[in-house]
């Protein structure tokens, strides 16, 4: 997270929570790392007292920057065991300390930098962050000695998500496909002929992790299909000789025979789905082959957007947005249904459009002052969505053909918009000021599994 996005959250009402130093020059960071996952460093209070200073020459100085909430880097190695000067050079905007597991604790203040000497032995040494929570946002980490096998218990550099499983990390994963989160344009005429070609593939779902997807069009979500209320949908689903299994899809913006149009259809076949828009919406489709929830949990599902006869009014912007959920298999494999199946599901990523955090590295540029429209559709397929965009009210708000309108009587507005699996809605905002808007589920614990993008507003910087 950059030190400006924890500036600009500062003094949002979930971070007063948090701190209330609000009033102060440098703001409390927000903490978009998620909560310990299995295999976390053990808490700081189960460290030893700490140990007799350490005396004697050192054999290096190794230097650790901390930041609100990690550290960088956060494993290191060294030549060999012995006696060294680690310098903590805190850059956050909170009080960090370094806590080794020998005890040894130097506490650096926002902006200081401190030094301890600490006695590295042959097996390496983990550290963290003592304070309450630090630890479990990601401030862990550890120095190895070349050759031996400790490791860090630690969460990637920025602040990304712990994964739950076993799946480890592999450096040699392609870097991901951006999804372009541009809604499109209505479908000219009225009755539209939709190719709708199944592909079974690799995909780069958060860097590191590989997945062996199945999609509609070849990418997770599949495309976006926009048409308006009385238009004829003639979707042509084709399953591809070259894919290992049976596909289907249910639209849940058509009224039609799950037994006739839903029927799942072997690699080499294809077949006709024909529906009417009878009623406006955001609206989901999805695999529905069993397991149901295999198909969908590993990329098979999309967005509709029924638009009144009337059309909707033209804005600035329009973005659409698809939330779902990734359950890791091993490594370029399919998603675990044990995982995605479990009554208690832990996804170990939370999505937006498919990729982690895709939209905080490419945030979605709007209009200083304009209008914003974003349609959101809640794929799941287990959890449940509390859409909000940290500094902007939703004036407008069309969730399941409930509406709020701007301009209402009384004034009302939305803060966040509550999506179970399957359900979907478009809000309206403006951008009050130049600057960055982070988007979130506020169903917090995944923020940090992936849940996180930026509106950016002219140019994202609200000081010049
Ligand atoms: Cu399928």
């Amino acid at each position: 997270m950059s030190r400006r996005l924890a500036r600009l959250v500062a003094c949002s009402a979930a971070v007063a929570l948090v701190t209330s130093a609000c009033v102060a020059q440098k703001p409390p960071a927000w903490t978009f790392a998620p909560a310990g996952a299995a295999g976390a460093a053990p808490a700081a209070s189960a460290a030893p007292a700490a140990p007799a200073a350490v005396t004697g020459p050192a054999l290096g100085e190794l230097k650790i920057e901390s930041v609100d909430l990690g550290f960088t880097p956060k494993d290191l190695e060294v030549a060999k065991a012995g006696i060294y000067t680690v310098t903590l050079n805190n850059t956050g905007a909170l009080q960090h300390d370094i806590t080794f597991a020998d005890g040894t604790k130097g506490v650096a203040a926002a902006g200081k930098a401190i030094s301890v000497k600490v006695n590295i032995p042959a097996g390496g040494l983990t550290f963290l962050c003592s304070i309450p929570g630090h630890a479990d946002a990601g401030m862990k980490g550890a120095i190895t000695v070349k050759g031996s096998t400790a490791t860090s218990a630690g969460a990637d550099d920025h602040g990304g998500p712990a994964p739950v499983t076993a799946t480890q990390p592999d450096p040699k994963a392609p870097a991901y496909t951006p999804f372009d989160a541009k809604a499109p344009a209505l479908l000219p005429g009225t009755t539209h002929d939709i190719d709708l070609v199944i592909q079974e593939k690799q995909m780069t779902v958060a860097p590191g992790f590989a997945v062996a997807v199945w999609t509609f069009g070849g990418t997770v979500p599949g495309p976006v299909i926009r048409v308006k209320v009385g238009d004829t949908i003639r979707i042509h689903l084709k399953n591809p000789a070259t894919n290992q299994l049976a596909h289907s899809v249910d639209f849940h913006a058509s009224q039609v025979a799950w037994n006739d149009e839903m029927t799942s259809i072997d690699p080499g076949k294809e077949k006709l789905y024909e529906w009417k828009a009878d009623y406006a919406g955001v609206w989901m489709y999805h695999c529905g082959t069993a397991p149901a929830l295999h198909h969908i949990a590993n990329g098979m599902y999309g967005m509709v957007i029924v638009e009144p006869k009337e059309g909707l009014k033209p804005v600035d912007n329009e973005y659409a947005l698809v939330q779902s959920e990734w359950y890791l298999g091993p490594q370029g494999q399919p998603v675990s249904l044990s995982a995605a199946s479990a009554a208690a599901p832990a996804p170990d990523y939370v999505v937006f459009n498919g990729v982690a955090n895709q939209y905080k590295d490419n945030p979605l540029q709007t209009k200083t002052g304009g209008s914003v429209r974003i349609f959101i559709l809640n794929a799941g397929p287990n959890t449940d969505s509390s859409f909000h965009i940290v500094g902007t009210i939703f004036n407008t708000v069309m969730k399941e053909g409930v509406q709020l309108l701007k301009g209402n009587a009384g004034n009302y507005g939305s803060q966040a918009v509550d999506l179970s699996p399957a359900q979907g809605a478009y809000v309206e905002l403006n951008m009050p000021e130049d600057g960055l808007y982070p988007i979130v589920t506020h169903a917090f614990n995944f923020v940090g599994r992936g849940a996180l993008g930026l509106l950016k507003a002219g140019d994202g910087d609200p000081l010049k």
